[in-house]
């Protein structure tokens, strides 16, 4: 017998929007807030309950909108506060809350508060920043000719820690003779959150917004806020970057996330999603557990690090469906009993889903529908991607010039410089990582720039337009758009989806993904039994014997089946199947 522990943001399916790239509606090329929503009742029709919408803030745009220099103006190219005010209302008016992206790791360097600290060493916010002398090479082993500072500064930064964009998380500024700490890019200043009223500052901007009546914020890199006394030099030569086993989980950041809570979140009924890179189950729960946070849930990566080596991000090995059932596995056992899970396969920084996880080639329809059954019938809240609804696919570049992305081009240039890349293996690792890869225009029709703008689109779109677009997905009654709906559809009339315990069966199946979804109340026992075959292969199913026999019909799946009991069966290429068990 459970007793339901029920949320808006559970039962939820969350759509994001990448501003960007979404609809433009003034023939600039760039995706803009009023192109949003003229697509209000496409959200609507596809049935989701909530939209992520990534930065719209001021931004000079190193970062497309990770920068921000105002957190309470729009940018300019996306529209004004009365465009985003009536977005704002024609989601509510349709029963979709929205949620913003919490961007306070860093700033932009344009940001009004840099722009004085970095004026003068006794400037008032200087202290909303990290200032650091540099240190003397000889006293480290660090090499001052890699490092750019102006002719007769022979220093190096005050640690050795790395930018998750390449090269060193320091730069020195000449104004003021010193240092300044940024984790991303050189336009990006970290913020110190040891400042008492700079975090006073953030809180009354983030109240500013929920009086702006938005239903909670995705909490950008926010397991990055707290850095350890003293910032000493990285130890662990397999770190992500060097010195990440310094500033990810820092001393404080839970002091400091409390404090926002209690401050900020306690009392409303907003939701809460934090991104955190390396993150254990213990530790997540110290955010998002019984005693934890008080944070709705967390996203974790440890599922998007599967086809990278130990090199990191710019490396790739292949990775086995089987890895990544046991590392998914390993998050559904984890926060079963405390905790929230988010549910995706991709986001505005990996490439598709379909693309990486599926059969492109072969089975692109069938296996974006397999990859879209697992995400909806696992045990948390599923994350839909713009396009991903379409199977929209990575881009073919052929060139570094065709990217737009500062995380890619700094990446590939300094593994280019430490020799660590090929010229012969570049464009096939950035072809197969590079974020832009889901930043290409969403693909509406098949018209002249499918449908995203009258302009020159900032990024070229995709030429599988012609068969990929939400015009044709929505007249065909076997699209994977028309799939996706009936998945919503059944999270929302089926309580077992969203709070069922998770029990995975068939553990070492190579290419079969089995489990059941069971939830027990006062009254009723709920059972569902999803089958996932994660091959090109037909593969045969040979129920565990507690479930064969068992009278049951199929409620979802990407192939025409019709069965009143579990059996043993051959499976059709990445075929799933829901089964409602009786
Ligand atoms: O991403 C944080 C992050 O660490 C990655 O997912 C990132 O894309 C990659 O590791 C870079 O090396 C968040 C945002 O989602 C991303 O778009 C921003 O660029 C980044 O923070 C900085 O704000």
């Amino acid at each position: 017998m459970t007793d339901i522990d029920r949320a808006w943001w559970k039962e939820a399916v969350v759509y994001q929007i990448y501003p960007r790239s979404f609809k433009d509606s003034d023939g600039d090329g760039m995706g803009d807030i009023p192109g949003i929503i003229e697509k209000v009742d496409y959200l609507a029709d596809l049935g989701v309950d909530c939209v992520w919408l990534n930065p719209v803030y001021e931004s000079p745009g190193v970062d497309n909108g990770y920068d921000i220099s105002d957190y309470r103006a729009i940018m300019d190219e996306f529209g004004t506060m009365a465009d985003w005010e009536a977005l704002r209302d024609a989601l509510h008016e349709r029963g979709i809350r929205l949620i913003m992206d919490l961007v306070v790791n860093h700033t932009s360097d344009e940001h009004a508060w840099f722009v004085d600290a970095r004026s003068a060493t006794d400037s008032e916010h200087r202290d909303y920043y990290w200032w650091r002398e540099g240190r003397d090479p000889e006293q480290t082993t660090l090499d001052p000719d890699d490092y750019d500072t102006p002719i007769g500064v022979d220093e190096v930064p005050p640690n050795d820690w790395e930018s998750f964009f390449g090269g060193p998380a320091w730069t020195y500024d000449d104004r003021t003779g010193e240092w300044y700490l940024h984790l991303f890019d050189e336009r990006m200043p970290d913020l110190n959150w040891e400042t008492p009223s700079l975090r006073e500052d953030l809180f009354e901007m983030m109240e500013w917004w929920l009086d702006h009546g938005i239903d909670g914020f995705r909490m950008d890199v926010i397991n990055l806020i707290s850095k350890p006394e003293g910032l000493p030099d990285g130890e662990d030569p397999t770190a992500i970057v060097n010195g990440s086993d310094k500033f990810v989980n820092g001393p404080r950041v839970h002091e400091y996330l409390s404090e926002l809570h209690d401050r900020v979140l306690a009392g409303t009924d907003s939701m809460t999603v934090g991104e955190m890179a390396e993150l254990s189950i213990d530790e997540a729960k110290h955010y998002v557990g019984d005693d934890g946070d008080g944070m709705s849930m967390v996203f974790t990566f440890d599922h998007m690090r599967l086809d990278m080596t130990d090199a990191g991000r710019w490396s790739h090995r292949e990775s086995s469906p089987r890895e990544l059932k046991e590392t998914m596995t390993h998050w559904q056992e984890g926060l079963a009993d405390e905790g929230w899970n988010s549910l995706f396969l991709n986001n505005h920084d990996e490439p598709r889903q379909v693309s990486r996880f599926g059969d492109v080639e072969q089975y692109r329809r069938e296996s974006a529908k397999l990859l879209a059954t697992l995400l909806h019938t696992l045990r948390g809240t599923p994350y839909i991607y713009q396009g991903e609804e379409l199977g929209m696919t990575n881009y073919p570049f052929e060139s570094l010039d065709e990217i737009r992305d500062v995380d890619t081009i700094k990446n590939v240039r300094a593994a280019q410089e430490s020799g660590r890349l090929d010229e012969s293996d570049v464009m096939d690792l950035v072809r197969y990582r590079t974020r832009d890869n889901a930043r290409t225009p969403m693909q509406w029709n098949d018209a002249e720039h499918a449908g995203f703008t009258d302009g020159d689109p900032w990024m070229p779109v995709n030429p599988n337009k012609e068969n990929i677009n939400a015009e044709d997905a929505r007249d065909d009654p076997n699209s994977i758009w028309h799939y996706y709906r009936e998945l919503i559809d059944l999270r929302s009339e089926r309580d077992v989806v969203v709070y069922g315990d998770y029990e995975l069966r068939l553990r070492d199946h190579e290419s079969l993904w089995v489990y059941t979804r069971t939830l027990e109340t006062d009254d009723e026992r709920d059972s569902l039994l999803v089958v996932l075959n994660f091959a090109s292969d037909e593969t045969t199913f040979d129920p565990p014997t507690d479930l064969a026999g068992r009278d049951a019909d199929v409620l979802v799946s990407n192939y025409d089946t019709a069965v009143d009991a579990v059996e043993a069966t051959t499976l059709h290429p990445w075929e799933a199947r829901v089964y409602d068990l009786h």
